[in-house]
């Protein structure tokens, strides 16, 4: 965070080739400290830790790195896209007012606490067999977004 702007790097390798990868940091509204998931946190044994799954040691879906951050608007098309090798480069300049006021208007309180949130890669591929156990959706979007 520098003065009024929040600078974002994103710097990923070997994710799932030629998918768009939704990306967002959760957390918790009451400031709890998340945690990242592990093979732990999958309830049901399917061998996949969805969505839901990391729900209890996470929290919920808060800002989206995306093409408008600040929005904070989840559900859409405008995240990046890895190459054939898996890898991308996410950069934004975010105006942390905005986000701080659509941030306060999700969740109360204008405070982002990112030391008490987790980052999410989310993605794999459509050709992926799920067990149908496997929850996540989000409106029109199936659990492999
Ligand atoms: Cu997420």
């Amino acid at each position: 965070i520098d003065g009024a702007q929040m600078k974002i790097h994103i710097d990923m390798f070997d994710t799932p080739a030629n998918v768009q990868h939704w990306e967002h940091f959760h957390g918790f509204p009451d400031g709890k400290p998340a945690e990242i998931a592990t093979a732990a946190q999958d309830a049901n044994g399917d061998g996949f830790v969805d969505l839901p799954e990391t729900e209890s040691v996470s929290g919920t879906t808060m800002v989206p790195f995306d093409a408008e951050p600040a929005k904070m608007h989840v559900p859409n098309d405008s995240y990046p896209v890895a190459d054939a090798e898996g890898h991308y480069a996410y950069d934004k300049l975010v105006d942390l007012k905005k986000l701080q006021t659509a941030f306060k208007a999700a969740f109360g309180s204008d405070d982002l606490q990112l030391d008490k949130r987790v980052i999410y890669i989310h993605g794999v591929p459509d050709t992926l067999k799920l067990p149908a156990t496997v929850q996540g959706t989000v409106m029109n979007y199936d659990a492999h977004v």
